[in-house]
């Protein structure tokens, strides 16, 4: 890696904080930004290593994106799912033919003997990204939904039961054995980083592991750089995704304060500015009641130019520190 000074360390899970990352990455010299990418959604499907988030940023960041469907890539066709069918083999979880060879070509690396990190660093490469992807750690984390039924795996929960189970908490299996990613560990160590951006991605199966891997979000908490976060809840919903659902079923208010109180709850004093639309404007007091600084501008991303002006927005905030 090229040492690099003066970097912004973004934290993403899948579609909606990769709009944000496309931003940033509009509007920074590509070495000076490193997004951290969960990969609890990861899983082992027909043999293969899939990695739903990275790949999201690799295809959006490398204009592969399709936009349609919000993952995979664009003019995909689908002659091997069809051939499945055919088969009588399990099609919930729909495999590209194009986005097979992502797949492919990753669990191959996989299994030659090269690490996780590595092989990501290279498919990035490869498809024509600049700036920095990095897996949130080297070590397999995956994330449970504890629903009232029983618990199911991500994937399960997210796409073969469209996130219609009751949602009881989340456990991150393998966790406790994660090391967080060790390139980032040593741009937070040296120094290197002057600002950490929260991408607006879902708090409990996004941003929670990332966090939660053992170390990460201490040492966030203790760099000087200021942190901050964009809500993924704008005016009492998700822009995208299950978590205005998923804050109902834990019981949370679902606003832009429930996300701020769960941050402040579970790791407080990391969060230094909570990033919230104008729509919530009202909430800004109770969020600072909370010893977060509310920062209020519009938020939601539809096109390239909304992606560009929040990422400029976050990045001037990190400037006045
Ligand atoms: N999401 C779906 O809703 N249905 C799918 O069939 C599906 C397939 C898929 C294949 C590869 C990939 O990288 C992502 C895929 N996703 C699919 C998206 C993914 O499951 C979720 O968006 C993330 O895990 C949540 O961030």
């Amino acid at each position: 890696m090229t040492e690099s000074r003066d970097c912004v360390l973004a934290l993403s899970g899948g579609v909606g904080g990769a709009k944000l990352s496309l931003g940033l990455a509009d509007s920074l010299p590509p070495e000076r930004l490193h997004v951290l990418v969960n990969t609890a959604d990861d899983f082992e499907h027909y043999g293969l290593r899939i990695s739903p988030d990275i790949d999201t940023h690799i295809y959006t960041l490398s204009g592969r994106a399709n936009q349609e469907l919000g993952w995979g890539v664009a003019n995909e066709t689908w002659n091997t799912m069809a051939a499945m069918e055919e088969l009588g083999g399990e099609t919930w979880f729909r495999l590209g033919d194009r986005d097979m060879a992502t797949h492919l070509w990753r669990t191959q690396q996989l299994a030659s003997g090269r690490g996780f990190c590595e092989v990501t660093a290279d498919l990035a490469r490869r498809l024509g990204v600049a700036c920095h992807i990095h897996p949130m750690s080297e070590e397999p984390v995956r994330t449970t939904v504890q629903c009232r039924e029983g618990d199911l795996s991500f994937q399960e929960y997210f796409v073969r039961e469209q996130c219609r189970p009751e949602v009881n908490g989340f456990r991150f299996d393998g966790i406790s054995a994660a090391r967080p990613n060790r390139q980032v560990m040593s741009l937070l160590k040296q120094g290197s980083v002057t600002r950490v951006v929260v991408c607006p991605s879902n708090p409990f199966v996004s941003v929670d592991p990332i966090l939660q891997v053992p170390g990460l979000w201490l040492a966030l908490r203790d760099l000087a750089a200021p942190v901050i976060l964009v809500s993924p809840i704008v005016a009492g919903a998700a822009i995208k995704g299950p978590a205005a659902k998923m804050m109902m079923e834990l019981e949370l208010p679902v606003t832009a304060e429930g996300v701020a109180r769960h941050y402040s709850t579970r790791y407080p004093g990391l969060i230094d500015y909570f990033v919230m639309d104008e729509s919530d404007a009202k909430l800004a007091g109770e969020i600072e009641e909370l010893g977060l600084t509310a920062a209020v501008t519009a938020t939601v991303m539809k096109s390239r130019e909304d992606k560009q002006r929040l990422a400029s927005f976050v990045l001037q905030l990190g400037e006045t520190e």
